[in-house]
């Protein structure tokens, strides 16, 4: 089963977008297994975001995403990965598709509400990153066998 990090981001957060997020994730038929509602640290977000130490969009990231508290979820589901991509949509918003998250509430890519891992290895990575194996809670729901194939 893959996993996916999804952070609501400080803008998502401050716009009352938590639930709105959770609706869809939940409506999909992705299972939660962790939350927490936290302020980043300067040492997790430079961890989070290493790939794009040096960019001239770093700083501004950092500083963005440590201004004010997060939502960090990890959910999971077949295809889970390319599937909360699907419903987050394109990085910079006014290329996301119409019905997607980033589409429906914002603007910039600076601003762009959520994240998501971008590949099934980087949502194993950055779970690990973000949550203690103990925070993880393995569970099964009644309905699964209606959302999930096998
Ligand atoms: P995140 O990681 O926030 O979910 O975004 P993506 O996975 O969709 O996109 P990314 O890793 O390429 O970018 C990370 C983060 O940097 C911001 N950004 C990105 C920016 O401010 N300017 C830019 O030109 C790019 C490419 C937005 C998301």
């Amino acid at each position: 089963m893959e996993r996916s990090l999804v952070l609501v981001k400080p803008d998502g957060v401050q716009r009352g977008l938590i639930g709105e997020a959770i609706a869809r994730f939940e409506r999909r038929g992705l299972r939660l297994v962790a939350a927490k509602f936290i302020w980043v640290s300067k040492e997790l977000a430079e961890a989070h975001y290493a790939e794009h130490k040096g960019k001239g969009f770093y700083d501004g990231l950092i500083s963005y995403i440590t201004s004010a508290p997060v939502m960090a979820m990890v959910w999971e589901g077949p295809n889970a990965v390319a599937a909360i991509r699907q419903t987050v949509g394109a990085t910079k918003p006014w290329e996301a598709a119409p019905g997607t998250i980033r589409h429906d509430f914002a603007l910039e890519v600076g601003r762009n509400l959520i994240h998501a891992s971008d590949k099934p290895e980087t949502g194993e990575r950055e779970t690990a990153l973000w949550f203690k194996k103990e925070e993880l809670v393995e569970w099964s729901r009644a309905i699964d066998a209606w959302v999930f194939e096998k």
